[in-house]
C-alpha cells in the first residue's frame, strides 16, 4: 500500500506566479484536493484479477445488494466485505473482456454481463441461482447468436426509457470482421429477456459510451473507431419510441 498526500491548493496558489513573473502575495485559498491510498495486486493489497495477460475492463457495481460497492475486473467479482479494503475474489467467467453489471431482472443480487474485449467470444448474462459467494451459483445464458468478435463496447442503460436495463454492445471493424462488424442494442423486459437489434453494421465501434448527451432525458450513443477511418467520430442521438 502506498499513501501520498497531494500538496494543497493553497500551496500551489503561493508559489505562482503573476501575468509579469512576480510571485503573488495573494492570501493563500485553502481549498483541499485529495490525497491518495494506493491499492495494488502487485503489491499484494488486492488479488489478481485473473490468470492471463489480457484485461480489457473494471467496473465497480454492488453485486450482491448488501451496500458495500464491489469491483469486476477480469473474470472476478471482487466482494467487499467491509473494513474498507478486503475484496474477496469469486470467479463469474470463464474468460476476460468487457464488463458490466445491472439489474436486469427482480431480485437483490444484479446480473453480469460479459462480452469479447479484444477477442472473440459470446455476449454472455450471468445470473445468480443461489448463494451469489458460491462461482457455481452463477449461471451463464449467450444472448446473441453468434459470436461478438473484437466487442471492445459494452454498456449498460435503459435505452427506449421503459424502466427496463438495456444492453449495448459492438464490435470493432480493424482488428475485427471488417465491414461485417456489428452494433446491437438488447433491450430488456425487466424479467431477463432480451429483444435484439441491430443498430449498425460496418462501422467500428471500440469503447464506445451511453450517455445523454443533448439533454432531452433519453440516452445516446457516442461512437468512435479504433484505427479504421480515423479521425472520426459519430453520434447517435436517441429520437425515441418510432411507429
Ligand atoms: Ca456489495
Ligand atoms: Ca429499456
Ligand atoms: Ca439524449
Amino acid at each position: 500500500m502506498e499513501t501520498c498526500f497531494v500538496k494543497t491548493l493553497s500551496m500551489v496558489l503561493a508559489t505562482s506566479l503573476l501575468p509579469g513573473g512576480a510571485a503573488t502575495a495573494a492570501a493563500p485559498v485553502k481549498v483541499p484536493i485529495p490525497g491518495w491510498t494506493h491499492l495494488s495486486s502487485r503489491t499484494g493489497d488486492l488479488p489478481e484479477p485473473n490468470g492471463g495477460t489480457e484485461q480489457t475492463a473494471c467496473v465497480t457495481f454492488d453485486v450482491d445488494g448488501d451496500g458495500k460497492t464491489d469491483l469486476l475486473a477480469g473474470q472476478f467479482w471482487f466482494r467487499h466485505r467491509g473494513g474498507g479494503e478486503a475484496f474477496e475474489p469469486i470467479p463469474i467467467s470463464d474468460r476476460p473482456g468487457r464488463v458490466r453489471a445491472g439489474h436486469f431482472m427482480p431480485g437483490k443480487v444484479a446480473q453480469i454481463v460479459y462480452s469479447s474485449g479484444d477477442g472473440d467470444g459470446p455476449l454472455r448474462l450471468y445470473a445468480c441461482q443461489g448463494d451469489p459467494a458460491d462461482p457455481h451459483a452463477w449461471v451463464p445464458r449467450t444472448l446473441l447468436e453468434r459470436e461478438v468478435l473484437s466487442g471492445h463496447t459494452l454498456e449498460v442503460g435503459d435505452i427506449d426509457g421503459d424502466g427496463n436495463l438495456d444492453i449495448f454492445c459492438a464490435e470493432m471493424h480493424t482488428p475485427g470482421p471488417g465491414a461485417r462488424c456489428r452494433a446491437w442494442i438488447l433491450y430488456g423486459d425487466g424479467q431477463g429477456s432480451f429483444r435484439a437489434e441491430v443498430l449498425s453494421t460496418g462501422l467500428c465501434n471500440h469503447d464506445s459510451r451511453l450517455a445523454d448527451v443533448n439533454g432531452d432525458g433519453r440516452l445516446d450513443i457516442v461512437s468512435k473507431p479504433y484505427t479504421w477511418d480515423t479521425p472520426r467520430l459519430d453520434v447517435w442521438l436517441n429520437q425515441g419510441p418510432v411507429p
